[in-house]
């Protein structure tokens, strides 16, 4: 990969729409043979539904009216330079970014902007046996941060929403180690939402009702004692 002034694909970011049109470098995150730039979900492979003709493929779409735009698309198909190490070991291999720190918390940040009724995913890898919580954040402008994790251990699989550091609900969730995890300001309430799904299977969702402000600018994902493989990184706005 070559970086140059002008370019809108530099070291695997693809740009939101505010910016110039980004340049297709090729690279094909799901395998479904269609490139991610013009992937309707570029972390789920074969999906072609789009029920509400907003470009969001229906696998991906955190909302099912026609509403939603893709942000930013992080493939992890070369080294993440935009992403902010905040703790842990995040180390880059072969289109992944991994946290092989069990023991610590590991976290690592972007700064995805101002983005209204932001919908944050990651796709983390089925290879990785071992994980004891692992987590999708997003910041506010004024601060507030909501979360989404996955505990396994202690008896079970939980799925718990954050706000802040307190956990406001929790759910039991039985998924497997191929996950994508969600974290969703919902555009129609303000309330905020949780999500977990295995990578063929039914999500689990929580809701959870509050009131906060309405753009997020960061995105993090958080492994704690944990070792895992993150695939790709997504996030949705509003149009
Ligand atoms: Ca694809
Ligand atoms: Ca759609
Ligand atoms: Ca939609």
């Amino acid at each position: 990969m070559i970086a140059c002034s002008g370019c809108d694909v530099v070291l695997g970011l693809q740009r939101n729409s505010d910016d110039a049109a980004p340049i297709d470098d090729g690279h094909d995150e799901d395998g479904d043979s269609l490139t991610d730039l013009v992937d309707p979900c570029p972390a789920d492979a074969g999906d072609a539904v789009d029920s509400d003709g907003d470009n969001v493929g229906d696998v991906c779409d955190p909302d099912d009216r026609p509403i939603d735009r893709r942000a930013y698309f992080e493939p992890f198909a070369r080294p993440p330079v935009d992403w902010t190490l905040t703790s842990g070991a995040w180390t880059y291999r072969d289109d992944l970014l991994a946290s092989n720190a069990i023991g610590m918390v590991s976290t690592t940040e972007h700064d995805v902007g101002q983005i209204d009724h932001a919908t944050f995913e990651a796709t983390f890898d089925a290879t990785r046996p071992v994980f004891s919580s692992t987590g999708v954040r997003m910041t506010f402008a004024d601060g507030t941060v909501i979360g989404c994790l996955v505990n396994v251990g202690g008896g079970g699989e939980t799925l718990n929403i954050y706000l802040g550091q307190t956990a406001q609900q929790t759910t039991p969730f039985s998924g497997g180690r191929a996950l994508h995890l969600y974290v969703t300001h919902v555009a129609a309430d303000n309330s905020i939402r949780c999500r977990a799904r295995e990578a063929n299977g039914l999500p689990t969702t929580i809701n959870f009702a509050t009131s906060i402000a309405a753009s997020a600018n960061k995105i993090a994902i958080v492994a704690q004692g944990s070792s895992i493989e993150v695939q790709s990184a997504l996030v949705f706005g509003t149009r």
